[in-house]
């Protein structure tokens, strides 16, 4: 009876609790809703669409006090354009530009990624993003047959700006035909206001002719083991940030770029004639004091780094890769024209 009774007060007492606690849960989850709290997947927060950013733009601040769910889509493709004036390749990429478009997230975020590949692709392809934590940044779970479609989720747990790339064997064909592109993970603390971002990445390819070789090149493998490239430019084409392309700013702004190198296999030496960075961001770590006062920093391959400053003196000031021959003979070379009123007081012509 004792142990009857006991287990009747228990189940008394249980049906009670259950209902209390189960009370006290709604209770918190109106407030929570009310609060706008988390309340999807854990730590996920509210569902947001992202709207990937085609280069040489990027996609305005987060401006988010809590992390989101992000929902991201991104698809496959393989497409033929020029990569120089009267020269053609067949590229792959993320979207239809090279690199990829740019993705901003912030801190805390959990992302749910989808990838297509689009059904006229002739290979499978993946993604690897370096700021994932989790096997192969997401390739080992992406590889995603034409036309077909995979997804996965992860949490951005380290704020700074990252690479991602195809990693489908084989891997350097893969990133060495433009199979790459940058994520920002903004910090909790949201960055600098600046005036102007831009969205440059550096890549090489390797052609069957050589560099100013007309027509369509074939994709060289032989040169891409040799570290060999005939092309070495920003943002998937000789040119693409010149004339029509080129950078715009006005004198006084504060610009940021957000470069990045997708390699397959040359590290950058960044550097913008006629301009010393304020700040670098080196490797694009965030949580770290920025470097101040840079004339020309090392982005490898793989890698990416963040570097500001602010435009004085007008005028057009040329982005290069400082291992010279790239710029002048291979095509790392981008302008940023800077409009507005002379600054004799910093620079001045002479007699
Ligand atoms: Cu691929």
């Amino acid at each position: 009876m004792a142990s009857g009774k006991k287990n009747q007060d228990n189940k008394t007492g249980n049906s009670s609790d259950v209902k209390n606690s189960y009370m006290r849960s709604v209770r918190l989850l109106i407030l929570a809703l009310w609060l706008g709290a988390p309340c999807g997947p854990a730590g996920a927060g509210e569902a947001i669409a992202l709207i990937p950013t085609p280069p040489p733009n990027v996609p305005p601040p987060v401006q988010r006090d809590k992390p989101a769910r992000v929902q991201l889509e991104l698809e496959t493709r393989e497409f033929r354009a020029p990569i120089a004036d009267g020269t053609e390749y067949e590229f792959w990429a993320f979207g239809d530009t090279v690199p990829g478009p740019f993705i901003r997230v912030r801190e805390g975020d959990t992302i749910e990624l989808t990838l297509k590949n689009n059904a006229g692709s002739h290979f499978p392809h993946s993604i690897d993003l370096h700021a994932v934590t989790g096997p192969g940044g997401g390739a080992k779970v992406t590889q995603t047959v034409p036309g077909g479609k995979t997804a996965f989720s992860w949490k951005a747990m380290h704020p700074g700006l990252y690479v991602y790339h195809c990693a489908t064997p084989h891997v350097p064909m893969h990133i060495a035909n433009g199979m790459y592109g940058l994520i920002l993970v903004e910090p909790t603390g949201s960055l600098p206001k600046m005036d102007r971002e831009f969205y440059v990445m550096q890549g090489e390819f390797y052609t069957e002719g050589p560099h100013g070789a007309h027509g369509l090149q074939a994709y060289s493998m032989e040169k891409t083991r040799a570290e060999q490239p005939d092309y070495v430019v920003f943002n998937g084409r000789e040119g693409s940030l010149k004339g029509e392309g080129a950078l715009k700013a006005k004198v006084g702004e504060k610009i940021s770029l957000f470069v990045g190198n997708g390699g397959p296999n040359l590290v950058s030496s960044f550097h913008v004639i006629g301009e010393i960075f304020d700040q670098v961001f080196l490797e694009g770590g965030l949580g770290n004091p920025p470097l101040k006062n840079i004339q020309t920093t090392l982005i490898p391959a793989g890698g990416a780094a963040i570097v500001e400053f602010t435009v004085e003196v007008p005028g057009t000031y040329i982005l290069v890769d400082h291992s010279i021959s790239r710029a002048f003979d291979k095509g790392a070379i981008g302008m940023l024209d800077v409009a507005g009123p002379d600054a004799p007081e910093i620079f001045k012509p002479m007699r």
